[in-house]
């Protein structure tokens, strides 16, 4: 029971760094698993001589070929993954569960002296909280990875007058893979009832279309309205407040200005960062002209999406995306167009030829 439940032990950590490793690229929780798969090794090290002369798997009676191979298909059939998050969490339950057994057996008093049972308990503990920063990377991967395209922040000072839902209809039917949701004249300030019947019915036509649907500053309307995440700025509430607030499986966005900014907004656990302004804009009174060429820089030294913004337009596009931008966002270029559907239509297929001259070179 000790070497059966070492070795699962030792695989699914295995398993489960590899997916930190190649598939998260994730250096960090990737490190913390494989120290704990080394810290266990060691300390079973004296056993494993012991362990390996009492193996005897083929006389297992829950050796894999003695079941018939139908019923091994079966098996294979109901019990595979149906995805990462499946996988992570199948592993995780296996390393936990095993740890588990072998914390049990060695409570009994003929292993006792062998094996201590405090650090299989400690290691589980440890595992658990491993376990959901995985699944919680992975779930937002799942979004991070649609952060691509055209990012329309539909902002109500832009609209004039126009029904928010009717553009984010037209923004979405143009082709927009991302819809932010803003209201920097606080015109909603005092009617949060009121955003919160708006943003209900866009998000709807978010989820029905696959688009993201992210909102802008409220943590509170993020979470009542379960938007796909939340886009804070650098005097919003801190970054690891809203990450501990929001669900494990909400994205946050951040708006930097500089290099420091972006990395610790990543270190911090941001899912994507806007970068700008690009251009000079009189959207944003407050705006930095950050220039292009930072999103150059940028695309070597942090691994999470890169949004555009400030200033863009159909002539300058093409510049940013060569640069390195993963999406670009726009506010009045593409608001202050009467047919909000056919600017979206313009600008996508600019962003694709963009798209297409950058793989070339
Ligand atoms: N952050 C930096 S510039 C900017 C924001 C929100 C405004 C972008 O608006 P526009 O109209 O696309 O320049
Ligand atoms: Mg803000």
């Amino acid at each position: 029971m000790i070497d059966a439940n070492l070795n699962r032990s030792s695989e699914g950590l295995r398993v489960l760094e590899d997916v930190a490793r190649f598939l998260l690229n994730n250096a960090e929780l990737s490190q913390r698993l494989r120290a704990l798969r080394h810290d266990l090794g060691r300390e079973t090290k004296s056993l494993r001589l012991g362990l390996l002369s009492q193996r005897d798997s083929e006389h297992d009676v829950g050796h894999p070929y003695t079941i018939s191979p139908r019923e091994r298909e079966l098996n294979i059939k109901t019990t595979s993954p149906q995805g990462l998050l499946d996988l992570v969490t199948a592993n995780a339950k296996r390393v936990e569960e095993s740890l588990r057994v072998v914390e049990e057996l060695a409570k009994l008093p003929e292993i006792s002296p062998m094996l201590n049972s405090a650090i299989f308990e400690q290691t589980r503990f440890v595992l658990y909280t491993l376990e959901r920063e995985l699944t919680s990377r992975i779930s937002r991967r799942n979004k991070t990875e649609r952060m691509s395209g055209l990012y329309v922040i539909l902002d109500r000072q832009f609209l004039a007058g126009r029904d928010e839902l009717e553009i984010a209809r037209q923004t979405i039917e143009g082709g927009a893979r991302v819809i932010q949701l803003r209201d920097k004249s606080r015109f909603y300030q005092d009617n949060k009832g009121e955003l919160l019947l708006v943003a209900q019915k866009v998000k709807e036509l978010c989820s029905q279309t696959g688009v993201l649907f992210i909102i802008n500053d409220y943590l509170d309307l993020a979470m009542a309205v379960d938007a796909d995440g939340l886009h804070i700025g650098q005097e919003d509430l801190p970054l690891p407040v809203v990450r501990r607030v929001l669900p494990i499986d909400r994205i946050v966005g951040c708006s930097v200005t500089t290099i420091s900014q972006a990395t610790k907004a990543q270190n911090e656990g941001a899912d994507y960062i806007a970068v700008g302004s690009m251009f000079p804009t009189t959207t944003k009174m407050e705006a930095i002209v950050v220039g292009v060429d930072i999103l150059k820089e940028l695309k070597r030294i942090v691994s999470i999406p890169l949004i555009a913004i400030g200033g863009i337009n159909r002539d300058n596009v093409g510049e940013v995306m060569a640069a390195g931008a993963d999406a670009v966002a726009v506010i009045s270029a593409i608001l202050r167009e009467k047919d909000v559907k056919a600017a979206v239509q313009k600008w996508v297929s600019k962003m694709d030829l963009a798209k297409e001259k950058c793989q070339n070179q």
